[in-house]
């Protein structure tokens, strides 16, 4: 038996082993699926709901990657990947660059229902995962990945995670029956599929690729504010249009946003009221 760590310069992936799920493993997804299919059926938006439908996720039990991959293969190119949890960011960039999504492969248990910290395969196959069988949405993921190498480069990581939180894991968008939700961080949660639509306190604000990378972020609570996206094409437009040297030049003044700013050049979809009083006070909006 080897004592030191094992140093891995793999990609972290595993075998998802399938048949190792416990008939508890199994019930917890059909459990957590249930709930969230209809919490989310004036929440979601249409493109997660299809994504769920598409990959035939409602079949019972925990997805069988070997499975979903055929069908979200032939829609994108994109197929899941078994990791243990979370992986380091290139390895994690490097995947999404190569249309593969690394998903944990292992499901949270009865105590954790409502939350938990690190993404389980609830959280990725049906928060993340959906939304690759929308070719726009693929199309941005792997986008993110490639600029998140570059961002390695430029030192500038922390910028570029928070244009992940507030867009994959937390965004939000606007269609002609009102706000969805399309982040996964959301969608995969009880009490913020609710909070990210129905609460006043938090602010929606319309997304601006610059705002955003200097907006700091809460891993352990509900999000103070909320972007809003107008499309995925529009999403990707931004990120595709962007030359990443100059606003990294830019970026490099370290002026950061906290969570639950409003700034004067914001166009506010919903002020949050705390935030909105606090500001006003501050003078921060006119
Ligand atoms: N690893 N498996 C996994 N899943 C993630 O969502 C993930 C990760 N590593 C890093 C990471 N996310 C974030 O730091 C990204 O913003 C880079
Ligand atoms: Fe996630």
């Amino acid at each position: 038996m080897s004592t030191h760590a094992v140093v891995r310069d793999d990609d972290y992936v595993i075998d998802q082993n399938w048949v190792g799920y416990t008939a508890d493993d199994h019930a917890v997804w059909d459990f957590l699926y249930r709930r969230q299919r209809t919490i989310l059926a004036d929440r979601a938006d249409e493109a997660l709901l299809r994504g769920h439908e598409a990959l035939n996720l409602n079949r019972g039990g925990i997805p069988d990657f070997a499975v979903i991959n055929e069908e979200l293969k032939a829609r994108t190119g994109f197929t899941v990947v078994a990791v243990p949890g979370l992986v380091p960011d290139e390895v994690f960039f490097n995947h999404l660059a190569n249309r593969r999504f690394p998903a944990g492969q292992f499901i949270r248990g009865r105590h954790q229902l409502d939350y938990l910290q690190e993404p389980d395969i609830f959280h990725d196959v049906f928060g993340h995962v959906p939304l690759l069988t929308n070719p726009v949405f693929a199309d941005y993921m792997e986008a993110y990945g490639k600029g998140g190498l570059r961002a390695l480069q430029f030192g500038k990581l922390k910028n570029l995670a928070a244009l992940y939180w507030y867009t994959v894991e937390f965004g939000l968008i606007e269609t002609a029956k009102g706000l969805r939700i399309y982040g996964a961080g959301i969608s995969s949660s009880k009490d913020e599929s609710i909070f990210a639509l129905d609460a006043p306190s938090p602010n929606r604000l319309r997304f601006d690729l610059e705002r955003v990378m200097r907006t700091e972020y809460r891993i352990d609570d509900y999000q103070q504010s909320y972007f809003v996206i107008r499309s995925y094409e529009d999403l990707i437009r931004a990120t595709l249009d962007q030359d990443f040297a100059p606003l990294y030049q830019r970026l490099a003044d370290g002026i950061s946003h906290l969570p639950e700013a409003i700034l004067p050049t914001d166009q506010v979809v919903t002020a949050g009221t705390q935030a909105y009083a606090r500001a006003k006070a501050s003078g921060e909006v006119i």
